[in-house]
């Protein structure tokens, strides 16, 4: 309680209202060049994949133009676009990793 003057009172109450984070999903996107076998290793080493999953998840990119590897928050979804970026580049593949808010 804050003293305004005479008569007065200021009341501050700090919020107990939390706030959960949004959630991003991570796409990769299909194109005609890059090697399955480097999109099934993109998802195990970036994604924590297994092969089972890294193959299925690669062969529905192949098959529908798209698919998603994870959900996370804004700073890990921007990190792991980069880091399959920087990836695929280094490799001289045209894969593309995109974010999307869900
Ligand atoms: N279409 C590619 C090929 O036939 C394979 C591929 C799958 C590429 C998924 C990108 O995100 C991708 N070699």
């Amino acid at each position: 309680v804050e003293d305004g003057g005479p008569g007065t009172a200021v009341v501050t109450r700090t919020r107990t209202k939390v706030k959960r984070p949004s959630l991003y999903r991570v796409l990769i996107l299909n194109d005609d060049y890059t090697p399955m076998e480097f999109v099934v290793h993109v998802l195990e080493q970036f994604f924590a994949k297994d092969r089972e999953a890294a193959t299925r998840i690669m062969l529905h990119v192949h098959n529908h133009g798209a698919g998603e590897c994870g959900v996370y928050t804004y700073e890990v979804a921007e990190t792991k676009v980069t880091q399959v970026m920087d990836f695929a580049r280094k490799h001289q593949h045209p894969l593309q990793c995109v974010m999307e808010k869900k």
